[in-house]
């Protein structure tokens, strides 16, 4: 693949509502599009996923859209990109900034399919035809406000509720869902708002048949989570922990979590992640597929990874309308009745990028040519 052009569209997109987690809230999401074109015309498309702060992780739109303009768009524009895997190895100097390794992976393996008539999910080792989608729920004002939200999603057909914690709602929030709705799919995500200290109201939340707890205890731990996991019965799920292969090894190793929750923007790319997915299979941990608030061409990526024979939890990946009130992909990802969204079997990632509506939310736009 020859690339003769790389360029990042900086866009705005508000959100239909405020998404708050343990580590902050976001009301509009900066939005980076990598966009790649070869030299014959031919385009792939990849989306940057981080957010305004260093919170999640240490990256930032700004600081990795700098890292690709800076370090890894020379890279793709400089030498002949063979496959996917030499990008890997090529960036593979760059020391960390997988959410801006991601990206750009990204756009190149829409932009392989495309070339090769093959879509994301046959490159990824997909398998199933459509995907079973959960909601993941910010924390509200108020519990009536949660449970009302809950309703609403189970009503639309979401096939696993995620509610996010923190000291101070958490127990209250699991029990009124519970009283409510009884014995459904239900987990919860602290972010790494706990600690150790914590046993009393973690021991409390062990009570409630969880699916899972996602991540409670620090964002770079793994020792201490398997000490957690040893005093729950409720599986202990990581995302912030696991940032590559390693360490899902060692996680295994010290027993720190049973379920792994795998976002490729976190892991450093698409075949990262779909390594990590065989990985978990073959250790028997339980896996699923996690999102960052995606647009419509980020979710594409999500949805074929999570056609992955290894992924046997539902995932965070809900229909386009539960973020954007107008997504910029044709079709928008849509719920079917199944409470599962479709899996595409056309080359690249399956949806059309409407330009027209990047063009509303663009703020700047960034290229470079060979
Ligand atoms: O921890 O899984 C998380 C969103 C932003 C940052 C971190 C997380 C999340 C989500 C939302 O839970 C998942 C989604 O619907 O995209
Ligand atoms: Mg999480």
């Amino acid at each position: 693949m020859e690339i003769r052009r790389l360029e990042l569209f900086y866009l705005r997109m508000k959100l239909r509502d405020e998404f708050r987690t343990s580590f902050g809230s976001v009301q509009e999401r900066p939005v980076v599009l990598v966009r790649v074109e070869e030299k014959g015309g031919e385009e792939g498309w990849g989306e940057l996923v981080a957010d305004h702060g260093p919170w999640y992780s240490y990256e930032t739109y700004d600081t990795s859209s700098t890292i690709i303009r800076n370090f890894i768009a020379p890279i793709v524009l400089q030498r002949e990109i063979q496959d996917v895997y030499d990008f890997h190895a090529a960036v593979s100097r760059i020391r960390g900034y997988p959410m801006a390794k991601t990206a750009v992976e990204e756009a190149l393996l829409d932009l392989y399919g495309r070339l090769e008539g093959k879509s994301i999910a046959d490159i990824v080792g997909g398998v199933r035809k459509e995907i079973v989608s959960g909601v993941s729920i910010g924390i509200k004002r108020s519990i009536d406000q949660l449970v009302s939200e809950v309703e609403t999603r189970l009503e639309e057909g979401y096939r696993r509720i995620k509610i996010k914690i923190e000291p101070g709602h958490d127990v209250e929030p699991v029990k009124a869902i519970r009283d409510r709705f009884g014995d459904i799919p239900l987990q919860v995500d602290a972010n790494g708002a706990y600690t150790l200290r914590d046993m009393q109201v973690l021991r409390k939340l062990d009570n409630y048949g969880l699916l899972m707890i996602e991540q409670p205890l620090a964002w770079d731990d793994l020792v201490e989570h398997s000490i957690l996991s040893r005093k729950l019965t409720t599986p202990i799920c990581l995302d912030e922990s696991i940032k590559t292969l390693g360490d899902l090894l060692v996680a295994y190793k010290l027993g720190s979590c049973e379920i792994v929750n795998v976002k490729p923007a976190r892991v450093g790319g698409i075949l990262r992640a779909k390594e990590i997915l065989e990985t978990a299979a073959r250790l028997g941990i339980g896996a699923w597929i996690g999102g960052m608030l995606e647009t419509g061409v980020g979710r594409a990526f999500l949805v074929a990874l999570a056609s992955h024979p290894a992924v046997n939890y539902p995932n965070d990946i809900s229909a386009s309308d539960r973020y954007w009130e107008e997504d910029i992909v044709e079709p928008p990802w849509k719920l079917t009745s199944n409470g599962t969204l479709e899996v595409p079997r056309q080359k690249g990632i399956g949806v059309e990028v409407r330009t027209d509506l990047i063009e509303k939310s663009l703020v700047e736009k960034w290229s470079a040519t060979k």
